[in-house]
Formats: C-alpha cells, structure tokens, sequence
C-alpha cells in the first residue's frame, strides 16, 4: 500500500537509503516506519504483535534510575591530571611518583539538597568529586567545596538531610535550607554551627563551578613504600580564582537561567577556557596532630593553612564535555572507599561511615553490583579477579577456573601479589566497645569564629543577612531564638546583626557550650574576597547596545576584554541585533529581557542618542542597569546611558565602579576587582 505524507507524520518525516544511517530496533531490525502504530484498518485498534510500538515505548517506560538521593542536581566533565611534584617520600600510590604523567580524571560537581532538576543557584554546599582513574586503580576523592561538615558521626546523616529535604507531608520546599524543618535540626545540633556559617557565607552561592575550592575534608593518611604514615588533608585551588554572586543575583539567575552553573562549565570547556585546580596537601604527623587544638579526626573542623602550609603537587584540567549526560554524569558511581596503594582511611566516623554507604548507594541506583562495568566506572588499568555473573555482567572471568586457592598451574587465573597490593595501615587500635562522642570533639563554636572574624567586612554583612533571610523564613519563634542563642558563642556582631534583622530585642540566653570556646588567630584563606584573582579572565562581560551605537566602542571592548581571556556577550533590544553607527549591523546574543545583567559579571551600556529615550523607557533595561548597580557590578556606559540612568533611579550616581567608556582597556583593568563592593556599605 502507498503511503500518504499523512501516514508518513508529516512533511517533516525522513527516510534514508543509506544503509548505515537505517534505524534499528534494539535487536539490530531495519524500522520501515517508526511513527505508526501497527492497526487493524485506519482507525481500527493497535495490533499486540506491533513488536516495533512494544519495544520503543517498553524501553522509554525504563528510561529513569532513581536519583542520587543527595548531590541528585549535578554536572560531570572529563579532564587530566597532572603530577608536578612527586611525593615517593610520602606516598607509594603510583599517580604520586611520576612528574609530569598525566592521570585521566572524571569529576562532578553538584548541589545538595535539591532534587536532579532544581536550579543551580541554589543556596547550597556544592559536591566536587573527582574519580582517577590511576594505573593501580581508582581513586574517588569525593568533597565538597567546603572545607568542613554539618556532623561529625555518619549516623546523624540521615537526619540532617531529611531534615533540609521538602517536608515528607507537603513535599516542599524544593533545593532550600530556609525552613523549619533544618533550623530546628541544626539548632539542636551545636556541632554544625561552624559549617552553617560557612553555608550562610558566599561559599554557598558561587558565581561558578570554576570559582570554587575544593576539599577532600576528611583527615586521610599517605603511606610511603616503607609503610611509614602522614596524616593528609586534599585541597583544590581554582587558578581562575575564587567568585561568588550576590544572594538577590542568585535568586533572580535561578529564575532566568536555572542551568546557569551548568552551561557556565560547558560554554567555557567549548570555547577552549579550559578550568584547572591545583592539588594541594596539608601533611602533618602524630605530634601536629597531639599538639592541635581541635581532634584531626573531627570533620567539623579544618586545619588553617597558616598552621599547616598547603603544598601544591599537581594541577587539574577539565577539557572535555561528555559525549552522553546520563552514561556519564548520571552513572558515574563515586566511593569514598575507592582508594589506591599509598593512600588510607582514618578512624573519622564520617568517613568510616561514608566508606559503607556509597557502595550501598551505587548499588540500588544503578540496579546491581556490576556498575564497574559501565565505562565510565571502569578502571582504566587492567583488571583481574573472580566476581562473576549478576544482573548486567559484561566481564566474567575467563576459562575453567572461577575461584582461589586453585592448583590449576595454566590459566590459573590471578593470583594475590603482596608486593604491590593494597596493605591497610597496621594502625594499633583498642577500646571497648561504645556509642560515645570523644571529648575532643566537644568545642563547637571556637572555629565557627575564627571563619567569622578571617572575612571582610563586606563577606560578614553577606553572612548576617543570610541568616537572617533564613530565619526569617522560620515559622516558630523558638527555632529562631534558639539559632541566635548559638551565633551569641560565636560573635557578637554576629548575633546582634541577625537579631536586628530578625526584629529580636530581647536576646535569648548564650548557648551553654559543651566545651568553653577558646581564641583562634583569623585565617585569610577562609576569605573570598582577600583571595580574588585580580583578574576578569574567564568571566563574562554584557555590552547593552541599540541602533546608532559607537562601532568603533564595540569593537574596541570586544577585543579588550578578549585580550584579558574573557567572553562578551551582546545584548540588544531586538535579536536581530542593532545598526550601528557605521551601518553595519551587529547581531545580538540576547534579546535585552532574555539577558538580563545577573548573568554577566559586568557591563557595558553603550547606547546613542538617537535611541537614548526609548530604550529609557524599556522596562528590562531599566532592570539590567539597576540590578548591575544594586548587584555592585563595574558599569561601563557612554553619555547617551543617562536618560536610562535616570529611568532606573540613578540620577547623580557616581562611583568608582560607573566608569564613562573613554577607554576599553582602563575600564578591563577596573574590572579586574570584580564587583565595586564600596557601593554596597551605607
Ligand atoms: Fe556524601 N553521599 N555522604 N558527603 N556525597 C552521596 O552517594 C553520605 C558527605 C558527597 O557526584 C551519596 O552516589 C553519608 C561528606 C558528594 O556522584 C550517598 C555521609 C561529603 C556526593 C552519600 C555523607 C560528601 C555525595 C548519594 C555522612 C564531603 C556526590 C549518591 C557520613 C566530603 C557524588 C551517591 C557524585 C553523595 C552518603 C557526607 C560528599 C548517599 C552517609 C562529608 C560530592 O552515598
């Protein structure tokens, strides 16, 4: 029977003679014909041996696997590292012992607490994973960009992340810690102050994945050839430097563009810009660790660089993109138990417990125990061992013999090396058995101070008013009073700050501690802001023109700020872009209401005075200039921006971050500073 272009979908229906380009079932079948149903007559019923409909929509019914059930929202990327400095003396894992060898890695960065479609912008510690794949297996450094936890014993865990989750009766709300539910368990939780400060601080909203530090957290140990034992803490440092954005920009980018973080990673790995991380280790031993304020084995608490220097040993680079997000980002299963030779676990109970849960985790969502044979889990060394069968199992062993000890002298299958293989730590542990918390772990405030009093002033009005836009989202007054009772151990200023905010006059009583906080030196390293990169490389910059603008202006920015190793975006009232004053017509990246100025890091208003007045009057404009400057941004603008300034309540402004664009390459170097914080005190 013929077919009409009717029966054929539409005009839009593609065949092919090509055999290679010929759609298949899953079966390997040439489909004739993939968007009918098979039906006795016209409009008669579907036919039950239609094989061709029973498959495609089996398989489409089979798509999801359960999400992670925290870290669910998240975004992989393939890249190398490289050794810079080998550390034999410390280490015997064969990725340390090589200058200049070069180690693929896979790392994912996430949220926490949303579900895998929430924004990115969310107010949130980020996951920053990275999985090695070495030439003695895999090494899953699995942190956060924050260097410390909410608790310090894995049986809490479940608790804290119910509680940040949407409430099990409404279901809501959704990849958010302003609510009841978490302030009343972390104000019952002493022991997560110091990380709720860290989480109410820019750390947890960052202008990008790029931007951020990462941490491995836990006290780990390397172990050298001798057997002889360091204590280790893992750091990663941005070489684009630290950002963040400002709490109303993060609402209002989650708003414009919820895949902000993860568009961000791949424009920038598109383009060339590829991200690197230098690794770099703290390493102490026994008598640091005795001599040290707080317990090493206590994941609420960091070792300041001051203290412990941060050595770098080598530098990440993120090139790749991945060909599939699910058989990449989704399926990749980290571990924290995946470590390799030369590198040991310590009695951290977070740790320890996490070391049981992942495997657990993996295993339930990616249905079986045979998730490392899934490329991206799959080591890239040879691998040898007698696990077989189960669901999915691609790699069994081979030949007759399927067990050790054997005494088959051919083919025999592996065999344990004692050499080379992995040799836990003859650590020397003893106790009797119970559930307690060490005393050493009991000084909850001490460090959430030192973070504190380590951040400008700026970062510590970003702090206050986080709290505050928090618990003010808190229905019950006692969860609020309770909250400021622990800022009161923390810092004065603090607390008063959040209980101004709050409309508090009578402050609660102080916390009682556990243990007396004791006085620590401030650390620059905690702060963003005195760790800014001085530069705008990497980050983006959005030049507002219209008809009638200054080409010659343009173009002049375009190549500053390329020269300088950033992006510029334009923006104009209409896609189609703007008529420039030299008649040529300059396409726009985003219509002005699609672009709005939260998503770049500064900007340019280069307008003329032909279409002065009438761009004043467009409401997005407005919104993109006042923005820019409440969002403390470098604006660059030209003399026909005034009618706008004035439309956006700018009359008579003037900073030192509203700069006149004479110049391209004076107004790159102002914008190396990255916002003009100055504007936003008083
Ligand atoms: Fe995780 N965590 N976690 N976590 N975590 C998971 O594993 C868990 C903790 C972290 O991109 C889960 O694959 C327990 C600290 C990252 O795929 C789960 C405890 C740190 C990721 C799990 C912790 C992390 C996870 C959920 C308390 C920073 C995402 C899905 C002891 C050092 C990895 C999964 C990725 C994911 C358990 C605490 C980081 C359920 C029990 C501390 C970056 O296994």
């Amino acid at each position: 029977m013929k077919k009409t272009e009717l029966d054929k979908g539409g005009p839009s229906h593609q065949t092919t003679d090509d055999r290679d380009q010929t759609m298949t079932t899953a079966q390997g079948g040439p489909i004739a014909d993939g968007q009918n149903s098979l039906t006795a007559g016209p409009r008669g019923p579907v036919l039950l041996e239609d094989h061709i409909l029973r498959e495609k929509i089996f398989h489409f019914d089979h798509e999801r696997i359960p999400e992670r059930v925290v870290h669910a929202r998240g975004y992989g990327v393939h890249g190398t590292f490289e050794l810079t400095k080998a550390i034999p003396e410390l280490s015997c894992a064969d990725i340390f012992q090589r200058e200049g060898e070069k180690t693929p890695v896979f790392t994912r960065f996430s949220t926490v607490a949303g579900s895998a479609g929430s924004p990115d912008l969310a107010r949130d510690v980020r996951g920053f994973a990275v999985k090695f794949y070495t030439q003695e297996g895999n090494w899953d450094l699995v942190g956060n960009n924050i260097p410390v936890f909410f608790i310090q014993d894995a049986i809490k865990f479940p608790d804290l992340i119910h509680s940040v989750k949407p409430a099990p009766d409404r279901g809501f709300p959704q990849a958010q810690s302003a609510h009841d539910n978490f302030w009343d368990f972390i104000s019952l939780t002493p022991e997560a102050t110091h990380m709720t400060l860290w989480a109410m601080s820019d750390r947890a909203i960052p202008r990008s994945l790029r931007f951020m530090e990462g941490f491995g957290v836990h006290t780990f140990r390397l172990v050298n050839a001798e057997g002889k034992s360091h204590y280790v803490k893992f750091h990663w440092k941005p070489r684009q430097g630290l950002q963040s954005v400002v709490w109303n920009e993060a609402l209002k980018i989650n708003g414009m563009d919820p895949d902000f973080h993860r568009r961000d990673m791949w424009d920038s790995i598109d383009a060339g810009d590829y991200p690197q991380w230098d690794l770099g280790i703290q390493v102490f031993d026994d008598e640091f660790a005795d001599s040290f304020d707080f317990d090493i084995l206590d994941a609420t608490k960091l070792i300041p660089e001051e203290d412990v220097p941060v050595q770098i040993i080598g530098t990440m680079t993120l090139n790749n993109n991945v060909e599939n997000f699910f058989a990449e980002t989704e399926q990749v299963a980290f571990c924290t138990q995946n470590i390799v030779r030369g590198i040991d676990f310590t009695n951290d109970p977070l740790l320890q417990g996490r070391n049981f849960s992942y495997l657990d985790t993996q295993t339930k969502r990616l249905g079986g125990p045979n998730f490392t044979h899934i490329p991206i889990n799959a080591p890239k060394c040879p691998m040898r061992h007698f696990q077989q069968d189960g669901h999915m199992a691609m790699h069994n062993p081979k030949g007759r013999v399927n067990y050790e000890p054997n005494s088959w002298s051919e083919d025999a299958g592996p065999r344990e090396n004692p050499d080379v293989g992995f040799n836990s730590y003859p650590e020397n542990v003893a106790g009797e058995k119970q559930r307690t918390r060490s005393e050493t772990f009991a000084d909850h405030y001490s460090q959430a101070r030192q973070f504190y009093i380590s951040q400008t002033d700026t970062e510590r009005d970003h702090i206050a008013a986080a709290y505050t836009f928090e618990l003010s989202k808190v229905e019950r007054e006692e969860i609020r009073l309770r909250m400021l009772s622990h800022l009161m151990n923390v810092h004065d200023d603090l607390a008063s700050a959040v209980a101004k905010g709050l409309g508090i006059t009578d402050m609660p009583k102080a916390a009682t501690p556990a243990r007396e906080p004791i006085d620590v030196a401030p650390s620059d390293a905690l702060s963003i802001l005195k760790n800014g990169p001085n530069s705008f490389a990497g980050r983006k910059l959005g030049i507002f023109i219209c008809d009638g603008a200054d080409a010659d202006l343009i173009s002049a920015l375009e190549s500053a700020f390329k020269e300088e190793g950033a992006m510029t975006e334009i923006i104009a009232p209409h896609i189609q872009g703007a008529k420039l004053s030299d008649g040529s017509v300059k396409p726009a990246d985003e219509k002005i209401d699609g672009g709005p100025s939260v998503v770049y890091d500064a900007v340019a208003i280069v307008l003329s005075d032909d279409m002065a007045k009438s761009v004043a009057a467009m409401k997005p404009a407005k919104d993109f200039l006042s923005d820019a400057y409440a969002h403390a941004k470098f604006i660059g603008f030209t003399n026909a921006a005034q009618p706008l300034f004035d439309a956006a309540g700018l009359s008579g402004k003037s900073d030192e971050g509203l700069i006149e664009l004479n110049n391209a390459d004076a107004f790159v170097k102002s914008c190396r500073a990255l916002r003009y914080w100055d504007r936003m005190k008083g």
